[in-house]
């Protein structure tokens, strides 16, 4: 019925403009037509300018509407100088659109057919090609030597001081391990993943994965002012580690390993003032649309002082500890516990 409705009423509105062209032809028969012409030429050179502010005004409210869903200050220097770079390209681009609009608009007003103008022929200017050539291209130079600088940042070498913190996209959630004492992750190998046990592969033959620590619930902790390595990897998928408050982000891709470093600089604490919001977290977000439960990749990441990270890593308890409650702990037996009998997983952890 609707339907019927809507077609009803383009078929009006299509024979209310004929009607509208037919009677105005026959208007502008009786009238004269050049007097109908300059009438018509005058109004259209207002309609533009009023097309021109019309569209500057919705551009100022959408950006009044959608200021508040704006990142908050970023939380790292890499982040910062991102936002730096974001603005200065929204500025100089802001300006140069705002200008040839104006311009583009003005002129269509100022020279309407008046009558007593001819069309001037313009074919070619060597000296203009010469400068809207170059202009752009140096702005653009520069535009583009600020990125290339930033991307070299964002993908160098982290620190060697860097606290190393393996995350593992998996459809769909992220498996966060530590180091551990030893400051050293332990060798994985996919073939001895297991959920019931094993989560990430740890190859138990390795001491380094004696001490490693599985976060049970996705999270990262950071010590703020501290450089931190993201060691990325996926064990099926592509995944990215989206963090949109350090303005970063980097693929997760199954069977090679990519990284990220930056040292937070606000804690989770003072982003939650900074905010106004008690319940701020710092995100982790799937960047890359990776199955039906893309949308619930949410990881968090805690950003907190020496004090408050020690506290909690005190209270981490070592992944072959919990994964394998019967051995004795930080002696790992040589490769039992990937393939251990199902009745031993009774308090296995289950990261689904
Ligand atoms: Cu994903």
């Amino acid at each position: 019925m609707s339907g019927l409705i809507i077609t009803s009423l383009i078929i009006l509105v299509f024979v209310i403009i004929y009607q509208i062209g037919k009677a105005s032809e026959y208007a502008a028969i009786l009238r004269g037509e050049k007097k109908v012409n300059a009438q018509v030429n005058r109004a259209m050179a207002w309609l533009l300018v009023g097309t021109f502010l019309l569209g500057m005004w919705g551009i100022w409210e959408c950006h009044q509407y959608f200021k508040d869903l704006m990142l908050p200050v970023a939380a790292c220097r890499t982040g910062e100088n991102y936002d730096s770079m974001f603005n200065v390209t929204i500025m100089v681009t802001g300006i140069v659109f705002f200008l040839t609009q104006a311009v583009l608009f003005w002129f269509c007003f100022k020279y309407q057919d008046s009558g007593k103008r001819s069309s001037y022929f313009f074919a070619h200017s060597n000296k203009l090609e010469l400068i809207w050539t170059t202009i752009p291209a140096i702005a653009m130079a520069i535009l583009v030597a600020i990125g290339i600088r930033n991307w070299f940042d964002v993908t160098s070498e982290a620190p060697a001081e860097a606290t190393a913190v393996e995350i593992v996209g998996k459809q769909f959630n992220w498996i966060i391990r530590y180091p551990g004492k030893d400051k050293e992750l332990g060798k994985r190998d996919f073939r001895k993943i297991n959920d019931a046990n094993n989560v990430l592969g740890l190859d138990w033959s390795d001491p380094h994965n004696a001490d490693d620590i599985i976060a049970q619930n996705g999270e990262i902790h950071m010590v703020v002012g501290k450089p931190v390595k993201l060691i990325i990897g996926s064990r099926d998928v592509i995944h990215d580690v989206g963090l949109p408050h350090f303005r970063m982000k980097m693929d997760a891709v199954p069977g090679i390993t990519t990284t990220l470093w930056l040292t937070p600089t606000i804690t989770s604490d003072s982003m939650k003032l900074i905010t106004k919001n008690p319940n701020f977290v710092y995100e982790i977000a799937c960047d890359q649309l990776c199955g039906k439960g893309h949308y619930a990749m949410r990881g968090t990441i805690i950003v907190e002082t020496q004090a408050k990270y020690d506290q909690w890593l005190a209270k981490q308890q070592a992944y072959y500890a919990t994964a394998n409650p019967s051995a004795a702990p930080a002696a790992p037996a040589a490769d039992s516990a990937a393939t251990a009998p199902k009745a031993e997983a009774g308090k296995e952890i289950s990261m689904k």
